[in-house]
């Protein structure tokens, strides 16, 4: 009993240490001598890279210069965005749609690039929402988001989304484990043990990026955290780690925290596909929606799928390997060689690194030390390639610079620490102000980093910036990091709370055909005005569709009668510019609905329902030219039955009438 008493007292003087974390002492304040410039990147420069920084709770991704910290972009995923129209127009609301009808929020948490050979490549960008389980795909030949799979089984999902070398899959472990969807979820919350389950999802990618569930693994309920896929000679396995092997269901912060050691579960996937071709899965009766954009008709489609295949790795005993990991283990990275792997406890006070080769002679060998859930545990020392002693306190997330150097973000004690990864020697530590979760270096969890920056993600910001009431910014940093010693250049505000992010190679991205405009004759929008004369105004039943054209610098048509009470309005106004930026924006008196901007060449559609009789001004709400004041138009509703005939004009003033 005493013991228990003092595992516990330690554990939650543990978490409050982890809660309370500060800033370390004797460290600089600022960027000293000339280290400013090397973040400085003159106007009308480009930056080196491009980088993707997830907005946590905002549901957004960032897009940012380095070294200059400029913010360029921010992509709504699972966030409405009134801004860009994101949710509001008709067209994207079906990309929102989930199993539990349109959730038109979600935090996103990390971010993942595509890869080929294990390299980034610059065609996607993959996020995942936690909350209502989802995986998007941002295609960055438009900055936009391409596509959403909803996940099954699962409860938040934040070990996610992680991807392998040739973006064969795209993976996903549930957070909470939970009763399968394909089961009676209503029993007792504190039959967790029996009843829970957790599941890992692998999403297929096809060429065009399109995504689809392969394949499910149901593992036993614990809480699963971070992954990343093995590389090189790993190629073919996936690493999870995961806490809570204590399947607790009740105050987490210190029952989840009894074991010294917890597991990082290791999953052979090339053999769980010839499962699933032997035909060793189980399709279960699931619900996920998968919405999918079309560039052609500028239009999202939204799908419930009904079935999943699940393989269940207790009875298929050969995929599955847990590997004992050292507190309640968080970071779960592989480096570029794919050797090693490294655990990040974060109430561990070493930084344990496990060996891809000691692995494969520890399951040959059967060095096991019992099994978890039917699941075979393997000996700590069998697969350990040695510990990082005294990295600093609360170790998160490690990244590589290519150069056989890692470096991890020590959350409690407010420290990015290099160490070498053969040796496992610490070589050098920078202060973060304040606690840090993620780092980024551009491709760092790819075969290929380029290690010259390291941009760390600080969660608490304090006295950095200028107070902005009882929320701060949050905040990023920027070091060098091609020398021996890291060295801070530059501090920047992010959006949200920054997770995870990725960075590649700005020509990457820039050069891969980006896309300027959409061309006016690919347009296959079913409402589309490809030029003023297919301007018109078109009564079905109480729908009236308006088919608007814009251009710098009016509407056609701009004068709209006989629309009455009671009607739906629909204006699908298309952008009739075949010219690089130059959006349009079209809003309402009275819509409830948000605004829209509409790309050159780009249909997009507001639905408006006007509430009273009335003549109301639509006009558009982005600067296009010397005349966009004079952007401009009047829509008049008169009550139902009202004797006015449907009437559109432009560039003739309507006669006098009643
Ligand atoms: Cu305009």
């Amino acid at each position: 009993m005493k013991s228990r008493l003092l595992k516990i007292t330690s554990a939650v003087v543990l978490i409050a240490a982890f809660m309370g974390s500060c800033k370390p002492k004797n460290t600089s304040d600022t960027v000293s001598g000339d280290a400013a410039q090397k973040a400085y990147v003159a106007p009308g420069k480009y930056d080196e890279f491009y980088n993707f920084v997830s907005g946590g709770f905002s549901g957004q991704l960032s897009v940012y210069g380095l070294p200059s910290g400029r913010l360029f972009r921010v992509i709504p995923v699972f966030s409405v965005d009134p801004e860009k129209g994101w949710g509001y127009s008709e067209e994207t609301k079906p990309m929102l749609n989930t199993s539990h009808g349109f959730v038109p929020w979600d935090d996103l948490h990390h971010t993942e690039m595509s890869q080929t050979n294990g390299e980034v490549d610059g065609r996607w960008v993959f996020g995942n929402a936690n909350n209502t389980p989802r995986i998007a795909r941002i295609d960055l030949k438009t900055f936009k988001t391409a596509e959403i799979i909803e996940l099954p089984n699962s409860g938040g999902n934040h070990s996610s989304p992680f991807i392998t070398e040739n973006t064969e899959y795209v993976v996903a472990g549930t957070r909470f484990s939970v009763p399968g969807d394909y089961e009676n979820g209503d029993v007792p919350i504190n039959t967790y043990k029996e009843n829970y389950k957790g599941h890992i999802s692998f999403v297929k990618v096809g060429k065009e990026g399109e995504m689809d569930i392969a394949f499910q693994i149901m593992t036993p309920g614990v809480n699963f955290d971070l992954s990343h896929a093995g590389k090189g000679k790993s190629h073919g396995w996936f690493f999870f780690s995961c806490y809570n092997t204590e399947q607790a269901n009740t105050l987490l912060e210190v029952n989840a925290s009894q074991k010294d050691k917890d597991f990082i579960m290791a999953v052979n996937w090339k053999k769980a596909e010839e499962y699933v071709k032997a035909g060793k899965g189980k399709k279960q009766k699931v619900r996920y929606a998968h919405n999918t954009w079309d560039e052609h008709t500028h239009t999202a489609k939204s799908e419930i799928k009904t079935e999943v295949l699940v393989l269940d790795a207790s009875e298929l005993k050969d995929i599955c390997y847990m590997i004992p990991c050292p507190k309640s283990p968080h970071g779960c990275d592989v480096d570029p060689t794919g050797e090693y792997i490294i655990g990040s406890g974060k109430l561990a006070a070493l930084i344990p690194v496990f060996s891809y080769d000691k692995l494969q002679k520890a399951i040959k060998d059967k060095a096991y030390e019992g099994d978890y859930g039917g699941i075979p545990v393997l000996k700590y020392e069998a697969v350990l390639h040695g510990e990082v002693q005294k990295p600093g306190l609360g170790p998160l997330h490690t990244e590589f610079d290519g150069k056989g150097n890692a470096y991890t973000t020590m959350f409690v004690s407010s420290e990015v620490v290099k160490w070498d990864i053969k040796s496992l020697k610490v070589l050098d530590r920078v202060p973060t102000y304040y606690s840090v979760g993620h780092l980024c270096i551009p491709g760092g969890d790819s075969k290929k980093p380029f290690g010259k920056y390291l941009v760390a993600y600080n969660k608490i910001t304090k006295d950095r910036y200028l107070p902005t009431g009882p929320e701060l910014c949050q905040s990023a940093q920027i070091y060098d990091i091609s020398g021996d010693k890291m060295q801070l250049i530059l501090d920047f505000p992010t959006i949200g709370e920054p997770h995870y992010a990725q960075a590649a190679p700005a020509d990457l991205i820039r050069n891969n055909g980006q896309l300027k405009f959409y061309k006016l004759e690919d347009n296959k929008h079913p409402y589309a005005a490809k030029g003023e004369k297919e301007a018109k105004v078109v009564r079905e039943g109480n729908k009236v569709h308006v088919y608007m054209t814009s251009m710098r610098s009016h509407f056609a048509p701009d004068n709209i009668e006989g629309v009455f009470l009671g009607d739906e309005v629909y204006f699908h106004v298309t952008n009739l510019e075949q010219d690089w930026d130059v959006p349009h924006g079209f809003a309402v008196k009275g819509a409830d609905n948000g605004e829209l901007l509409i790309m050159p060449g780009e249909t997009t559609t507001l639905k408006w329902v006007p509430d009273r009789v009335g003549t109301f001004p639509f006009y558009c709400t982005d600067f296009c030219s010397a005349l966009h004041q004079e952007m401009q138009g009047y829509i008049r509703v008169s009550p139902k039955g009202a004797n006015v005939p449907l009437h559109y004009s432009l560039g003739t003033n309507f006669p006098a009438g009643k």
